[in-house]
């Protein structure tokens, strides 16, 4: 068995990240999870599989204009927002002004080249919100906050960054097994064009109304864990079961052609992924802001670690 899956290890860093696991203590304490903080969590640990959260409980076509807020937003976000519950995801168009988009660019350009941030896991350049003041102040834009509280009914705040110079060329998935909540359908994501998205680029893709699907979690894919070790099966086996239930379920496929400063919101649920790059000459910048509600029960549904935030 590979390291990685032993759970002991995972518990000893995360005794060496303990203060980075306190965000989770009173969310344990609110849904009565019996646990330590450095321990495994996963959906084995929790009475439900379904998101609590009102726009998927209700729909916003039928209640979201008699909410409170609603009226602040402009008109075109609140057409946006009534359709949220169908939909599961929202585009604003021409969202963050060329300059703002500049910035951030010239900025991920600076720290790439001084060496603070790094490619990981292949194409990924993660959490430049800790190390830039702009694009930090870019994850809590006034009126995407405002929004994406309006949709949670929660305050959401940022979990991560992750910029790409590139397509990520990502299979089909949701963001629900990377970062999971307790209860369900606590998290968001937006996705902003730093450039004009070309088709030969590996634009992102998503599948409309996926969001509806039940949750995958690690029962349904792997199960077979125990005590001390995770289940045997990899990751690829999530990604094909993906495939099979949209092949299934025939959702039809997306592919988002963004213009330089469009922002895609999109469900915690909602399936999307990166196509593959038929063209290696184009790069297609882009960066994902994930945010977690902040009262919520946060972790890594995969490996059964808690999220670590700082
Ligand atoms: O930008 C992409 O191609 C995909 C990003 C993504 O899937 C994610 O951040 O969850």
């Amino acid at each position: 068995m590979s390291l990685k899956n032993f759970k002991p290890v995972h518990w000893l860093y995360n005794l060496f990240h303990y203060k980075q696991l306190l965000h989770n203590k009173k969310a344990y304490k609110k849904y009565n999870l019996h646990k330590s903080l450095i321990a495994s969590v996963s959906s084995k640990d929790f009475p439900d599989k379904e998101s609590r959260a009102w726009l998927d409980v209700g729909d916003s076509a039928l209640i979201a204009s008699k909410k409170e807020g609603f009226e602040q937003f402009s008109p075109q976000i609140q057409q946006n927002i009534i359709q949220w519950s169908e939909k599961g995801y929202m585009i604003l168009e021409n969202y963050f002004s060329p300059a703002t988009c500049d910035a951030i660019n010239e900025e991920i350009d600076k720290l790439m080249k001084n060496g603070t941030l790094q490619f990981k896991w292949g194409n990924k350049l993660m959490f430049a919100n800790k190390k830039s003041e702009l694009i930090r102040q870019a994850t809590q834009d006034k009126v995407i906050s405002r929004l994406l509280n309006f949709l949670l009914d929660k305050e959401m705040v940022p979990f991560q960054t992750i910029n790409f110079i590139n397509g990520s060329g990502q299979r089909a998935h949701s963001d629900s097994v990377h970062m999971t909540t307790y209860p369900l359908g606590y998290l968001i994501a937006i996705w902003v064009a730093l450039e004009d998205v070309h088709a030969d680029s590996g634009p992102l893709f998503y599948y409309p109304g996926s969001h509806k699907l039940p949750y995958l979690l690690n029962n349904d894919w792997n199960a077979n864990n125990s005590f001390l070790s995770l289940g045997k099966n990899d990751y690829p086996d999530y990604e094909d079961m993906v495939e099979e239930l949209l092949e299934k379920n025939k959702f039809p496929r997306q592919e988002l052609l963004a213009k330089k400063g469009d922002v895609l919101i999109w469900h915690a649920n909602l399936i999307h992924g990166g196509a593959p790059i038929r063209n290696k000459a184009f790069t297609r910048k882009s960066m994902v802001v994930h945010y977690y509600a902040s009262d919520v029960i946060k972790y890594h549904e995969i490996t059964e670690r808690p999220s670590l935030l700082s």
